[in-house]
């Protein structure tokens, strides 16, 4: 039975309703200074926690909760504790409502201060969400505004929290305030030595902080099927991450590890278009990419890019997907598609097939979307900020030849440009104003993959433009493009050898413009 609720919340979505629901089962609701404030604004009944302990909110409000009879109240066993807890003056609590000073909120605040940064450190919440947690055999502990629902429909159906939803919300409960203080810990390792860090640096490192990750859902399997595998969300994930993202395909075959990771790269490389935009992926490296007017459009054009490789591919769409473009889809045979959203008429075709897997991913993050990506190496992590740059960098690009490029071919470096940062490297994108046309990927010297590229495209590479992810050590490169009819080639410059790769340019009336940005993918 839930007789009494210690409720104590920063975060004030959803307090009301919570704490009517429960005054009106006839639970008695005790609250910290603001929460009591708003609960008897609203006419809900409520005692402050000051009455409970008989001691008052000191310090600012540094000590509020922090007393036996509050900590007595929520880690009493049972009868075992009775006497204790009697002693101490204490009654039994059943349900605790917490969420903490807003930490990570405070350090991105413009013109923030050190203080305050500090006196947002929450003790007095994580010091009863850990004693509720502690004691979840007897106590339901609610740090998430999103599970109030669930907690009341159970008490609504037999007065109590079950013994399954208490475990699940103290495992919740304990990742939360760990991710708390790893925040802090990061905050404070993050300050110079005397000081304070810089917007930039306060911007950047929490990330860095919230590694706290949750168990999502099992694979099918690993890379490979001896090997077994699970997905792990990050807590916080952004809304439009594919660690969001909902399935809804047919049924059939549950997602594998390499079905995850060739999403995730599909559909990060069509997020750097803004126009309706397909791509199509295997092994982690788009195979074809293309814009257009509609979805369908986009995608047959992607498809027919390199069509062999698309066959079992993986296609992301950066529109909520419409009937005209499931239609196509479902001509070939797919593994998976990722769109932000389906049209009701676009699953009933979809899900003619059995084992497409569908992604909806609900929202689409921008192509510049700030985050970090890590990677695993023995024993440890690389991390690093997101790649989210691409955009611009062919236009304001400098022209190095003495032909500069035309719009025609400005377009296609652009869109070569941008794909040519999802291919790993050795990267060549081969580009009409629209499509790619061959793409070479992953070779260990950057001349193999031009001679793929070319390969790839056929005839299409004759006046077709080539995006190169880093700057070409020889001229031999250009030479080979040449030979292909290739009329214009964007790449970040600054290799000793630049005079002589521009000179072949101009040799062979290559337009050719230096971005100097890198786009290497490992
Ligand atoms: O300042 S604290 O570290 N000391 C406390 O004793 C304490 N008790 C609750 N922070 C404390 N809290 C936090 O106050 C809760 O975690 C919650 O975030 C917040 C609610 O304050 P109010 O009800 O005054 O808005």
């Amino acid at each position: 039975m839930i007789r009494r609720a210690l409720i104590s919340v920063s975060d004030k979505t959803g307090l009301l309703p919570l704490a009517r629901r429960l005054a009106e089962k006839g639970v008695e609701i005790l609250s910290t200074g603001g929460t009591q404030r708003a609960l008897a604004d609203a006419g809900v009944p409520v005692i402050g926690v000051e009455a409970y302990t008989g001691s008052p909110e000191v310090m600012d409000g540094r000590v509020k909760t922090l007393h036996p009879r509050v900590h007595g109240g929520i880690l009493m066993r049972g009868a075992i504790d009775d006497e204790d807890l009697a002693r101490l003056g204490g009654a039994p609590i059943d349900l605790v409502v917490c969420n903490l000073y807003p930490f990570e909120a405070t350090v991105r605040k413009p013109g923030v201060t050190h203080p305050e940064i500090i006196e947002n450190i929450d003790i007095g919440g994580p010091s009863m969400v850990r004693s509720a947690a502690k004691n979840h055999a007897r106590v339901a502990v609610v740090v998430d505004p999103a599970d109030y629902d669930a907690v009341l429909a159970e008490i609504d159906r037999q007065g109590e929290v079950s013994s399954a939803t208490r475990r699940r919300l103290a495992t919740k409960a304990f990742a939360h305030t760990a991710a708390y203080d790893g925040m802090v810990s990061g905050y404070l390792s993050s300050l110079p030595e005397d000081g304070e860090p810089n917007a930039a640096q306060r911007e950047a490192y929490p990330r860095f902080l919230t590694l706290a990750l949750e168990r999502a859902y099992p694979l099918r399997y690993g890379e490979n099927p001896h090997q077994s595998g699970a997905f792990y969300r990050e807590r916080g994930a952004a809304a439009g991450s594919l660690a969001l993202a909902e399935s809804l395909g047919a049924g059939g075959k549950e997602l594998s590890f390499n079905n995850l990771v060739d999403v995730d790269a599909a559909f990060e490389a069509v997020r750097e278009f803004t126009q309706p935009a397909a791509v199509v992926v295997k092994h982690t490296n788009p195979c074809g990419v293309a814009t257009g007017d509609s979805l369908a459009a986009a995608y047959r054009t992607a498809r027919e890019a390199d069509a062999v490789s698309a066959f079992g591919g993986i296609v992301a769409l950066n529109r909520e997907v419409d009937r005209a473009a499931a239609e196509v889809l479902v001509e070939t045979f797919l593994e998976c598609v990722v769109a932000p959203a389906y049209a009701p008429e676009a699953l009933e075709v979809l899900r003619t097939k059995k084992n497409l897997r569908l992604l909806a991913t609900g929202a689409l993050l921008p192509a510049d979307h700030r985050e970090l990506t890590f990677k695993r190496v023995g024993g440890g992590l690389v991390v690093q900020e997101r790649d989210a740059s691409a955009a611009g960098e062919v236009r304001g690009g400098r022209v190095v030849t003495k032909r500069a490029p035309t719009e025609e071919e400005i377009e296609a470096l652009d869109l070569g440009w941008r794909v040519c940062k999802h291919v790993k490297s050795n990267a060549i994108v081969l580009a009409i104003p629209g499509r790619t046309v061959g793409i070479g990927a992953g070779q260990m010297s950057r001349v193999e993959s031009v001679r793929i590229a070319c390969s790839k495209a056929g005839e299409r590479a004759r006046g077709s433009v080539l995006a190169s992810d880093a700057f070409f050590p020889f001229p031999d490169n250009v030479v080979l493009a040449a030979e292909h009819g290739i009329t214009a080639v964007a790449q970040p410059g600054g290799s000793v050898k630049d005079a002589e790769v521009i000179a072949a340019a101009d040799a062979a009336g290559i337009a050719m413009v230096f971005t100097g940005a890198r786009h290497f993918r490992h």
